[in-house]
């Protein structure tokens, strides 16, 4: 039996399916990952701009940032590996199974691509919240959507990865800002998580529901580095479930895995699932 029909077989036999995305499944997309080429935006990495510190020292320079990225997704749609999970997941609900889609990325591509209620483990790039509000998931005037490009009339023309091309920073008051119930002006950031800052409490107990259940777990286009989600696979693992493993290169995860691809996700994926996707809606008809 080939690798991939096993894989298949082991669907067939889970029944609670837990898929969870990094930014490789997105790389098709032509959105740069974090920790592969690309990954630097002037002469910084992301453990360097997405943090509160780094916030707090220079908002303009967070700000730009995330302007620059949120103009480069703005550009891109979901490729074939994200319409994979979506089918996945109709598939699985078809056939009732128990499904979850825990995602790092907060880029909603799999949202485009048909997922839905996606776990987003670190928020989204197009929610903005006032800083100081804990939350990260969308709720009436403390974190909402907002996917206005520049986000604000200071931001136009910035973000440039070019170095070359800084012209000064944004003064703090012309940054996103919105009037408070009282009239104050409270500053605005984006709505994702940064390195030490504590998950969203309701994201936490969806996704820990979702791994202590987990009988199958398909990792997806992440370097199993950042934690909470690096964490789940040696989890799934102890607890006797199967792990696969779709990327590029091997991850430090993939030690503990039953099944490892590798390659790229938008070509492996459709490639994996689309027969046990066809198959199954076949027979739950
Ligand atoms: C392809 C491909 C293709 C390429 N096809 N594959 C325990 C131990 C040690 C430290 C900690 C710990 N617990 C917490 C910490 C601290 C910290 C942490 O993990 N630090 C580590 C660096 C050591 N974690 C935190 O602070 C987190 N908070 C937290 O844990 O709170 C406590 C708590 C949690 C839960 C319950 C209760 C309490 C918060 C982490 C926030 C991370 N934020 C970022 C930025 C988000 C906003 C933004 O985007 O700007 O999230 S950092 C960045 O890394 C981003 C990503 O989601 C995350 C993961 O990156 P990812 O997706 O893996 O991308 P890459 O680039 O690393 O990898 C891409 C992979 O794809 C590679 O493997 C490629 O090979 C592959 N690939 N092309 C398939 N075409």
């Amino acid at each position: 039996m080939s690798k991939e029909t096993a894989f298949r077989a082991a669907l067939d036999a889970a029944k609670n399916i837990v898929v969870l995305t990094g930014a490789g499944i997105s790389a098709e997309s032509g959105i740069p990952t974090f920790r592969g080429a690309g990954g630097l935006w002037r002469s910084y990495n992301a453990m360097e701009l997405a943090t509160p510190e780094a916030f707090q020292r220079d908002p303009s320079l967070v700000w730009e940032f995330y302007h620059y990225r949120r103009t480069v997704v703005a550009k891109c749609g979901p490729n074939p590996a994200h319409f994979a999970v979506a089918s996945l997941q109709r598939a699985c609900n078809l056939a009732g199974k128990k499904f979850t889609l825990l995602t790092q990325n907060i880029d909603r591509l799999h949202q485009a691509a048909g997922s839905t209620d996606v776990v987003e483990l670190h928020g989204s790039l197009w929610l903005v919240k006032p800083v100081g509000h804990p939350g990260f998931l969308e709720e009436a005037g403390l974190v909402w959507e907002n996917r206005d490009n520049p986000i604000c009339a200071a931001l136009e023309g910035k973000g440039a990865p070019d170095a070359a091309q800084l012209a000064g920073s944004i003064p703090a008051e012309n940054l996103p800002h919105f009037p408070d119930k009282d009239g104050a002006r409270k500053m605005l950031r984006p709505a994702v998580v940064w390195f030490g800052e504590t998950l969203d409490p309701r994201v936490v107990s969806r996704m820990s529901a979702a791994i202590d259940e987990c009988d199958l777990l398909l990792v997806i286009g992440t370097s199993a580095v950042v934690y909470p989600a690096a964490a789940f696979a040696p989890i799934v693992a102890s607890q006797g479930g199967v792990v696969a493993e779709v990327n590029l290169e091997p991850t430090k995860n993939s030690a503990l895995c039953q099944f490892s691809f590798q390659g790229q996700s938008a070509t492996l994926l459709p490639l994996l699932l689309d027969s046990w996707v066809a198959a199954t809606n076949e027979k739950s008809l």
